[in-house]
């Protein structure tokens, strides 16, 4: 049985008695919610029921989104049309990065028809990393900025920032590595790209988005961490979140750092991307 639907049996629920409030803990913890942060919202779920003399579960389950709702913290994203507009996709391995940077070209032109981007192959660490972005590069009628395998990935930055600016882009979408031989070289590394960037665009937009894989659950909460600890995060993009819809770990991240969520990916096509809405998110994962 998956998440939502175990919500929604839970919640079928006659009785209000003290069970409930142990056994949601629990599912509150499978929704990748975390343990410590589980066991806060059901103690104040507790004492909110039983000061409102609340007795009936669907009550309960409202109260439990109010509760939830402060966690699921949205950020737009918006094109500014005065200025250069960067974002770089961080994150681990086969996250989905280099899908996201395809996801977001499209969605930028579906909604701006006037705006050039222009995707740079910022992870020249793996193989094939360019080679595939070329393909979403030619299927979108994007200009891909690369250079070959092993090269610097801030000189790649460097060229698509220069490109962006002889051009007039309004936007340059940079993947980076999700793998490195250390993870103090990839952190190294993704600094570096950073410092780049702030160095060569004073007046432009810039934007860090941590892609965060919806199934990897709590594991998110120290990817942050280790992200966060080289750059700056701006937000983050929750990918996969077809093949489930728990994602509580949005709610423990922005409730540690405060991190909001910009976009969810919902599957592989270019389609399947979506700014982050928070209370159809919030209605998922209360099962209404
Ligand atoms: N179902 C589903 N699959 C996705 C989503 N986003 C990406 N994928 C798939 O996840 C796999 C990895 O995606 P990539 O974009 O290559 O991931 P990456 O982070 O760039 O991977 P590396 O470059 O190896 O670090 C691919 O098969 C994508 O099609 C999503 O929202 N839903
Ligand atoms: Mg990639």
């Amino acid at each position: 049985m998956g998440f939502a639907e175990k919500l929604k049996n839970f919640f079928k629920r006659s009785t209000l008695d003290e069970t409930v409030y142990d056994d949601l803990a629990d599912l509150l913890v499978e929704g990748d919610i975390g343990a410590s942060f589980a066991f806060e919202l059901t103690d104040q779920l507790r004492t909110q029921c039983k000061r409102q003399k609340v007795e009936d579960v669907e009550t309960a389950r409202k109260i439990l989104k109010d509760l939830l709702r402060p966690y699921a913290v949205k950020a737009d994203f918006k094109l500014d049309s005065g200025t250069l507009n960067i974002v770089l996709l961080l994150g681990v391995n086969g996250v989905g990065k280099t899908t996201s940077c395809a996801k977001l070209a499209n969605y930028v032109m579906k909604n701006n028809p006037h705006s050039k981007v222009i995707l740079a192959a910022g992870d020249t660490f793996r193989a094939a990393a360019v080679n595939q972005l070329k393909i979403h590069g030619e299927r979108l009628g994007v200009r891909v900025v690369a250079q070959h395998q092993g090269a610097d990935s801030a000189a790649v930055l460097w060229d698509s920032i220069e490109a962006a600016q002889a051009d007039k882009a309004s936007l340059v979408i940079a993947d980076t590595a999700g793998r490195m031989h250390t993870r103090q070289d990839l952190l190294k590394e993704l600094e570096k790209m950073d410092r780049i960037i702030e160095q060569r665009t004073s007046n432009a937009v810039y934007r860090r988005y941590l892609v965060l894989d919806a199934t990897t659950g709590q594991n998110g909460i120290r990817q942050a961490e280790t992200f966060s600890s080289a750059v700056k995060l701006d937000g983050v993009i929750l990918t996969k979140y077809d093949s489930t819809a728990k994602g509580g770990m949005i709610l423990s991240l922005a409730r540690q750092f405060g991190l909001p969520t910009v976009f969810i990916g919902t599957g592989e096509t270019y389609r399947d991307f979506a700014p982050f809405d928070p209370e159809q998110f919030l209605n998922d994962f209360v099962g209404i």
